[in-house]
């Protein structure tokens, strides 16, 4: 079955070695140095919002030809559209859900429909052969319900540099907290709320970035990835662009830029990819 005949029926698709070996290396050195600096702390491990910006030296994975080639055979169109969505993550874990935003924010329209396309491109940076990847609901893309459990599920088997294609729609989850990090967690989010309503701030609360460090101390392996969305260029496309630019960039308050790194719009512009500039200050 192609590539787009997966998305279309089951949600999600794996393409293999889209990058090779020193490529991953290379983005784990990346990733590792940016997150010994900078990033939101989150469920025990670390994310950074808007990474498109605020990780310039990842920018050449979305110009890299086999990324592109890729989206091209998932969509079945040369007309693609770099949103600027990237989050990188280390070592978090995740719960079920959408990345539709909450409410399907990242839609101005219903986007439960046949013309709405938006694939996502997860490269995790090692091998998962475990339940410790993406896992989905497959053929939940179509359902606006939401809220999986583990029935039915599918723990999707990937090595490091496969690109796991997965539409945006799709309920889905990163790896489960072990029994240790479900009480750090809980701990952390409670002294959280207390600090919070001690100083009054308005602020979300959110895990205390102290405990992610401490976690890195628990006995895992380091696991990290790259999420980011190349769109069709179409009215849906746009809209997930500019909505979810827009959460990125309140979800992150520390940000080094509001435009992307030197050379991608031209990289992008040489490769036929339309490139999505965001208002970012007036969010
Ligand atoms: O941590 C993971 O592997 C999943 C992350 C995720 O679900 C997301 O970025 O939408």
């Amino acid at each position: 079955m192609s590539v787009r005949n997966e998305l279309d029926e089951s949600g999600f698709a794996v393409v293999p070695s889209v990058l090779d070996p020193d490529e991953v290396a290379r983005l784990r050195g990346t990733l590792t140095t940016h997150f010994g600096e900078r990033g939101s702390a989150f469920n025990l491990g670390w994310t950074q919002p808007n990474a498109a910006i605020e990780c310039p030296d990842i920018s050449w994975v979305f110009s890299h030809p086999k990324v592109l080639e890729t989206y091209r055979d998932a969509y079945g169109s040369n007309d693609l559209l770099f949103t600027g969505h990237c989050d990188i993550h280390q070592d978090s874990f995740s719960a079920w859900h959408k990345d539709t935003g909450s409410g399907d924010c990242y839609f101005d329209e219903d986007c439960f429909v046949e013309e709405c396309r938006v694939i996502k491109m997860a490269i995790y940076l090692q091998d998962h052969f475990d339940e410790a990847g993406l896992t989905v609901a497959p053929g939940s893309h179509r359902s606006r319900q939401w809220g999986s459990s583990e029935d039915g599920a599918r723990s999707i088997a990937s090595r490091a540099g496969d690109a796991v294609l997965f539409d945006v729609r799709i309920d889905h989850r990163g790896r489960r907290p072990s029994s240790t990090e479900r009480i750090m967690h809980t701990t952390g989010m409670s002294v959280s709320k207390i600090i919070r309503r001690v100083t009054r701030s308005t602020h979300a609360p959110g895990e205390p970035a102290a405990l992610s460090r401490i976690a890195e101390h628990l006995p895992r392996t380091t696991r990290q990835s790259v999420f980011f969305t190349i769109a069709l260029d179409d009215r849906f496309g746009e809209q997930f662009a500019r909505n979810n630019m827009s959460r990125q960039r309140r979800q992150y308050a520390d940000p080094i830029g509001d435009s992307y790194p030197d050379g991608l719009a031209e990289r992008m512009g040489e490769a036929g990819v339309a490139v999505f500039q965001p208002d970012l200050p007036n969010c």
